[in-house]
């Protein structure tokens, strides 16, 4: 039986380069050739990670930046225990849109650890675009959340780092991992049901 001990939801305008992140950091891979794809609705993967020890199952949903998609993307929100919100350092409206998606995800999860992440920074670093978001401003907003983080999922800089603290932050949490902990009693009880319930019905 499959089970996620935490959701991760990634929110952020389209283009920024949410699905780039998601790829990068569960298959090392970057898709520098294939032509831009819109996401729709959102998309779901999954990856085990470490913590302190332990193993946990990270859910992540990915989703659609396009205004046409809002209504549905915020039930993915629900019951998620990070999210990273993204933008791209070079374009000034993706920022000004970053309030309102966190007030989107507050709205349905309240107590969500949020992580600010700036990405394309290879574009950056080399120059091919000026930065219009500054420096300032993000230290500033971010005081509030639970990070802040400027990845390339070019190169893959800072793309573990950030998955990490935000595993690290969960495994930390004492309520994230009571429910974790109640999650894994339940499905073991559900595991055993189902069993129990498939020798019942084996004629062989
Ligand atoms: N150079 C560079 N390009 C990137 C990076 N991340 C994403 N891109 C490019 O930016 C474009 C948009 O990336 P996506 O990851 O599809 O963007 P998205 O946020 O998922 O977009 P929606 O699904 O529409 O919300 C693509 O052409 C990517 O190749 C990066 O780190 N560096
Ligand atoms: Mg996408």
């Amino acid at each position: 039986m499959s089970r996620c001990d935490f959701k991760i939801v990634l929110l952020g305008s389209e283009h920024v380069g949410k699905t780039s992140l998601v790829l990068r950091f569960v298959n090392c891979r970057f898709n520098a050739g294939t032509p831009y794809q819109n996401t729709i609705g959102a998309a779901f993967c999954a990856k085990t990670m470490h913590s302190n020890g332990k193993d946990f199952n990270i859910g992540i949903w990915d989703t659609a930046g396009s205004e046409r998609y809002q209504a549905m993307t915020k039930m993915y929100y629900r019951g998620a225990h990070a999210a990273i919100i993204c933008y791209e350092p070079s374009c000034l409206a993706s920022w000004t849109r970053l309030r309102h998606w966190l007030q989107e995800l507050r709205t349905v999860e309240e107590d969500c650890k949020v992580y600010l992440c700036a990405t394309k920074k290879d574009l950056l670093d080399s120059g091919a675009v000026v930065r219009e978001v500054p420096e300032d401003i993000v230290a500033t907003y971010s005081q509030g959340l639970s990070g802040h983080f400027m990845t390339s999922s070019k190169t893959g800089e800072n793309v573990e780092e950030l998955f990490q603290k935000i595993v690290d932050d969960c495994a930390a949490d004492v309520s994230v991992m009571k429910n974790v902990e109640e999650m894994r009693v339940q499905l073991a009880k559900e595991e055993a049901a189902f069993k129990a319930k498939s020798k019942d019905y084996c004629f062989c």
